[in-house]
C-alpha cells in the first residue's frame, strides 16, 4: 500500500479504521515475517526504519515507542550457557544468603533495635554473585579495577562473602552494627570512613550513589582522555533500588551518560517492586516506567524479567494472551501474586483465560510459586551482564525483576518485608532446609554463622574465581603516591598583595589559581569544576588558558573565536563545566577528590560556586564527601549576605559557614585578603596531598573590590588557625577589639578610625579567618583538660592569641552571629556578635550592611554601647553616637525582618 497523497498529514496513531483492514494487515505482517525468516531481523530492523523515515516525511504521525513487550530484552535463543559451575554458585550463594540473614538476626535478638536489613539483599543475591564470580574485576594490570557502588542497605551481603572469603573474621561479623566494643565491628551500612580498607562509595543515602556512579565513570574518561591514567576495560557499576529511582538525584543527571557516551557505566536496578512502605508503583509498572525514562535517556535498556523456567511456557503461548495478560496486571499484583502462592496465582492470574490455565496445567502450585523472576536466575542476569560489558557507545541499565525477601518465606514479597530484623524459629528452620544449610536445627534457631572448612570446594571455587578476576572486593587499598606541592613562595604573586588597585578576593583567587595551573609540578593535576558561573566569577580567562573538557573536542566554530578570551573546549581540556548543576559538580567534585584512592593519581579540584547553592542544597553529597575521605578546595563564591549585593533572599549568603562546620573534615575559612587564601590553600595542598590527611576545605571568597594589602610578616600561623592581629590601635593600648572577617575586615578597620578619631577610644582589629576552625581547636582543648584534672591546663589558641588584649570584643561578619558565637564559651561576657541573622535583601552594599547592623558605625556603637555597660564610657554619650551615626535604635530586628 503506497501512502496516499490525500492523507491528513497529522492523522493521529492508531486510526480508527472505518472500514476493516485487517486482512490488508495480516498481509503486511505476513510479508514481513517472510522477510525476516529469510533475511534475518536486522533486515527487519531496516525495512522498519525506512517505513518510519517514509511515514515521517509523509507527514504520517508515528508514535514515539519507548517501551517494549513486558518480555527479557534478550531472546532465549540468543542467550549464551553459563560459563560457571551452577551447582556450586547457587550453594555459595546459598551460604552467603545464610549469613547475611543471621548476621542480622543474631543481632536482633542480642541487642533489639540494633537494626539491619534481610529483604533487600536476599532480592539482590544473584544480582551480585554473577558479578562477582564472572565480572567484578579487581584490577586490570597494574591498573585498578570496576568500581562497584552497591545497594547500601545490602551491607550484610557483601559482609557475609567477605566472610566467606576469610576477608573478616567471625568475630567482626558477630559485631555487625557494634563498631564500638573491644573487637573491631563492621559498619551498618557502606563508609569509608569507618571500614577504610573495605568500602570505597558510600551509597545509603538514596540517590548518592547512581548519581555520583554516572559523573565517576564521565572521570574517568577525563582522566584517560587528558593521559592522567591508561584506557582499560574497566566498568562503574552501580545497584540501584527500584524504590530509589524517586530520588531526583537518581534519574537527574541521565543524559549525561549518553551525551557522553559511558559505555563504561552499568546500573542495575533492583526492580523487586517494593520500597520501604509498600509497593513502588502498586498502580502502574515501574519497569516500564523506568525503561521508558532510560531509553528516552538515551540508555541501551536490557530488561531481565523472567527466568529460564518462564521460557517453554511463553514459547507455548502462541496467541500472546500471555503477554496481554501481564501486561494488564500492575506491580501491586505482581506482588501480590508472590506473596499469596501458588494456588492464588494459578487462579488469579491464569484462571482469567482458560487457554492460560492449559499453559500451566502440568505445574503443581509449588511450581507455579517458584517459576522464578529474571534477577533470581544466573543464567538470565549473566547474559545481560555480558550484553552491557560488550555494549558500546551508551551506558547500559539493566531492570532486574526480583521479589523482595525471597527465600524468606512467609516475609517473601510483602509489604513490612523491609522492616524485618528477625524471623521467628520456624522460618529459620525453613529457610536452613530450603537452602539446605549443614548446621543443626538448634543451631539454625540461634541464626549461628556457618562458614566451610577453608579447603571446601565452595571456598576454593570462591576464591579461585575472585582470583582470576584480579583479588577480592570491595577492597580500598591505597599505593604510596609521590607527591610534591609548591613552596609557598610560588605563590608570591598572591602574597604581594594588589599595590593599591581595588581587586575582589574572587579575583585573587582566580589568579591564584592561574598560576597553580602553569606549576611544572600540580598545573595538570589541578581540577576546575564550574557550574555555569565561569563568567561570574571572571574565569573566563581560565578557560582560554586550559579548555573546558570535552570528550568529543569541539565540534564548531564559536562565533567568538577571534578574540582572545573565546569559549574553548577541548579533547583534552582541563576544566570541568558542569552547566547548572551543583550536584553534578559535587559528583566531579567527589571523583577528583578521591582519585588517589580510586586511580592510584592525585587530582586537585577546586569546584567554585555560589556559596549559597553549596551546602544548603547539596549538603548530603558533601557529608558522603568527607566519609569517602575525599579531599580538595570547595569556593564559596559570591559569598556573604551584604557583600553579594542586589540579589536578594535567595542568593545572599549568610550561612554556609555554619553548615560548614557540621562536616567533620572540612575546613573552613572565610578570608578577607588573598594572601590569606594563598597561605590556606598551599597549606591544604601540603596536608592533603603530601601528607595523605583526609580533609578537605571550604573557602568563602567575595566579590567586593578594594586594594589587597601584602602579607605582613609572621602571620601564617595565625591565619591557619583562625587569627592574627591585623592592626594594632595607632596610639596607645586598646581598650576594645575588633574581630572582623572576609569583607567585613575592611568595616571593622573603618570603625577602629572612627573609634579614635570620633570618641578616643583605642581599638585593636583582628582578622578571624575561621572562627570553626578556632572553635575546634578550643573544644580539642578543653576536651583535654577535662580528661586530665591533674595535669596542667592547656590554653586554647584562641585564648594565647589575644592574651594581654583588653576590653570587649566586637566580633563582626557577614554570616550569622552564631559563627562567631562558637567562641562564647571562651570569650564569655566580653564577646558582643554582629552578624547577619535574617533573610537578605536586594540593595546595595551600604544599605545591607546598615540593615544588617555590620556596618563600620554599628561595630562602633556596639563598642561604646558595650564600653559603657561596662562602666568605661559614658552612657549618654554612648546613646548619642547612634544618633550621630546613624545606626537606628528602634527599627525591626533584621533576624526576623
Ligand atoms: C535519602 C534517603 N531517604 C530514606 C532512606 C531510608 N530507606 C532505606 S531503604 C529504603 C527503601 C529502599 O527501597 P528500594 O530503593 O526499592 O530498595 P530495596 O530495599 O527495595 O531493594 C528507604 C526509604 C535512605 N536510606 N535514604
Ligand atoms: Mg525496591
Amino acid at each position: 500500500m503506497a501512502l496516499h497523497k490525500s492523507m491528513n498529514p497529522v492523522i493521529a496513531f492508531p486510526v480508527k479504521p472505518e472500514v476493516d483492514h485487517k486482512e490488508e494487515v495480516a498481509e503486511w505482517i505476513e510479508a514481513f515475517n517472510e522477510l525476516v525468516d529469510q533475511e534475518g531481523p536486522s533486515r527487519g530492523t531496516e525495512l522498519l526504519g525506512a517505513l518510519v523515515e517514509r511515514a515521517r516525511s509523509a507527514g504520517v504521525d508515528v508514535p514515539v515507542q519507548l517501551n517494549t513487550p513486558y518480555f527479557n530484552s534478550i531472546p532465549a535463543a540468543e542467550e549464551v550457557p553459563y560459563p560457571g559451575d551452577r551447582k556450586l554458585e547457587r550453594r555459595i550463594k546459598s551460604l552467603i544468603r545464610w549469613n547475611a540473614m543471621a548476621m542480622v538476626h543474631r543481632q536482633n535478638k542480642k541487642d533489639p533495635g540494633i537494626g539491619g536489613h534481610i529483604s533487600t539483599y536476599s532480592s539482590l543475591a544473584t544480582l551480585l554473585e554473577v558479578g562477582f564470580n564472572h565480572f567484578f574485576h579487581a584490577n586490570y594490570g597494574d591498573e585498578p579495577g570496576d568500581l562497584i557502588y552497591f545497594q547500601g542497605h545490602a551491607s550484610p551481603g557483601v559482609y557475609a562473602r567477605a566472610f566467606l572469603e576469610g576477608r573478616l573474621s567471625e568475630e567482626q561479623v558477630k559485631n555487625f552494627r557494634h563498631e564500638l566494643r573491644d573487637t573491631p565491628g563492621l559498619s551498618s551500612y557502606p563508609h569509608p570512613w569507618l571500614m577504610s580498607d573495605f568500602w570505597r562509595f558510600p551509597t545509603v543515602s538514596m540517590g548518592i550513589g547512581p548519581l555520583n556512579a554516572i559523573y565517576q565513570a564521565r572521570f574517568m574518561r577525563y582522566l584517560e582522555n587528558r593521559g592522567l591514567i591508561a584506557a582499560t576495560p574497566r566498568k562503574v557499576w552501580a545497584f540501584v533500588g527500584d524504590g530509589e529511582t524517586d530520588e531526583p538525584e537518581t534519574m537527574g543527571s541521565l543524559t549525561l551518560g549518553s551525551r557522553e557516551k559511558l559505555d563504561n557505566l552499568i546500573f542495575v536496578v533492583n526492580c523487586n517492586l517494593q520500597r520501604l512502605d509498600g509497593p513502588v508503583r502498586g498502580n502502574g509498572k515501574i519497569v516500564n516506567e523506568l525503561e521508558a525514562a532510560f531509553r528516552g535517556a538515551g540508555w541501551n535498556v536490557i530488561k531481565v524479567l523472567w527466568g529460564t523456567d518462564w521460557d517453554p511456557i511463553f514459547a507455548a503461548d502462541k496467541s500472546g494472551l500471555l503477554l496481554k495478560r501481564i501486561e494488564e496486571c500492575v506491580d501491586g499484583e505482581l506482588q501480590s501474586f508472590k506473596a499469596k502462592g501458588g494456588a492464588y496465582i494459578r487462579k488469579e492470574f491464569f484462571g482469567k483465560h482458560p487457554e492460560l490455565l492449559q499453559l500451566v496445567e502440568h505445574l503443581s502450585d509449588d511450581e507455579l510459586h517458584r517459576l522464578t523472576r529474571g534477577g533470581h536466575d544466573p543464567q538470565k542476569v549473566y547474559n545481560a551482564y555480558l550484553r552491557a560489558v560488550e555494549h558500546k557507545g551508551s551506558p547500559t541499565v539493566i531492570l532486574a525483576q526480583t521479589v523482595k525477601g525471597y527465600g524468606l518465606g512467609s516475609a517473601e514479597a510483602r509489604n513490612a518485608t523491609h522492616s524485618e530484623k528477625k524471623l521467628a524459629d520456624q522460618a529459620l528452620s525453613a529457610f536452613r532446609t530450603r537452602f539446605d544449610i549443614p548446621i543443626p536445627e538448634s543451631a539454625a534457631r540461634d541464626g549461628s554463622l556457618y562458614r566451610p572448612a577453608d579447603d571446601s570446594e565452595e571456598l576454593k571455587y570462591m576464591r579461585e574465581r575472585r582470583r582470576q578476576l584480579g583479588g577480592f572486593m570491595p577492597t580500598r587499598e591505597l599505593k604510596p603516591i609521590e607527591f610534591q606541592g609548591p613552596a609557598l613562595e610560588e605563590f608570591s604573586e598572591s602574597l604581594a598583595g594588589s599595590k593599591g588597585r581595588a581587586v575582589s578576593t574572587t579575583m585573587g583567587y582566580v589568579s591564584m589559581l592561574r598560576q597553580l595551573l602553569k606549576d611544572p609540578k600540580v598545573g595538570k593535576r589541578v581540577v576546575p569544576i564550574i557550574p555555569d558561573e565561569g563568567r561570574t566569577f571572571g574565569m573566563e580567562s581560565i578557560i582560554r588558558q586550559v579548555g573546558i573538557y570535552a570528550s568529543q573536542g569541539q565540534l564548531y566554530k564559536p562565533h567568538d573565536q577571534d578574540m582572545l578570551l573565546y569559549y574553548r573546549e577541548e579533547k583534552d581540556g582541563q576544566i570541568l563545566e558542569e552547566g547548572i548543576t551543583e550536584a553534578g559538580s559535587m559528583a566531579s567534585f567527589t571523583a577528583a577528590g578521591t582519585s588517589y584512592s580510586n586511580y592510584n593519581v592525585i587530582t586537585i579540584p577546586f569546584f567554585t560556586y555560589y556559596s549559597m547553592f553549596g551546602f544548603q542544597r547539596i549538603g548530603d553529597l558533601v557529608w558522603a564527601f568527607a566519609d569517602a575521605r575525599g579531599r580538595g578546595f570547595l569556593m564559596g563564591a559570591t559569598a556573604g549576605r551584604t557583600t553579594l549585593l542586589g540579589e536578594g533572599l535567595q542568593h545572599q549568603d549568610g550561612h554556609s559557614l555554619v553548615l560548614a562546620s557540621t562536616v567533620p573534615t572540612c575546613h573552613a575559612y572565610d578570608p578577607a585578603y588573598v594572601y590569606e587564601i594563598a597561605v590556606i590553600v598551599h597549606d591544604g595542598i601540603r596536608r592533603m596531598y603530601e601528607l595523605n590527611e583526609d580533609r578537605f576545605y571550604y573557602i568563602t571568597v567575595y566579590n567586593e573590590d578594594y586594594p589587597m594589602p601584602e602579607m605582613p610578616k609572621g602571620v601564617e600561623e595565625g591565619i591557619l588557625r583562625g587569627i592574627y592581629k591585623f592592626r594594632a590601635a595607632a596610639k596607645g593600648k586598646a581598650a576594645v577589639q575588633l574581630f572582623g572577617s572576609g569583607p567585613i575586615l575592611n568595616e571593622a578597620i573603618r570603625a577602629q578610625e572612627i573609634l579614635a578619631e570620633k570618641y578616643g577610644v583605642n581599638a585593636d582589629v583582628w582578622s578571624v579567618t575561621s572562627y570553626n576552625e578556632l572553635r575546634r581547636d578550643a573544644l580539642g582543648t578543653e576536651r583535654w583538660n577535662r580528661l586530665h584534672p591533674a595535669e596542667a591546663e592547656k590554653k586554647p589558641y584562641i585564648l594565647t592569641a589575644i592574651e594581654g588584649a583588653e576590653g570587649p570584643i566586637i566580633a563582626a561578619t557577614d554570616y550569622m552571629k552564631v559563627v562567631p558565637d562558637q567562641l562564647s564559651p571562651w570569650l564569655r561576657e566580653r564577646l558582643v556578635t554582629l552578624g547577619t541573622d535574617g533573610f537578605g535583601r536586594s540593595d546595595n552594599r551600604q544599605h545591607l550592611r546598615r540593615h544588617f547592623e555590620i556596618n563600620a558605625e554599628s561595630i562602633v556603637t556596639a563598642a561604646l554601647s558595650r564600653l559603657a555597660r561596662d562602666s568605661k564610657f559614658d552612657a549618654k554619650k554612648a546613646q548619642k553616637a547612634f544618633e550621630e551615626l546613624g545606626v537606628a535604635t528602634e527599627g525591626k530586628d533584621p533576624a526576623t525582618a
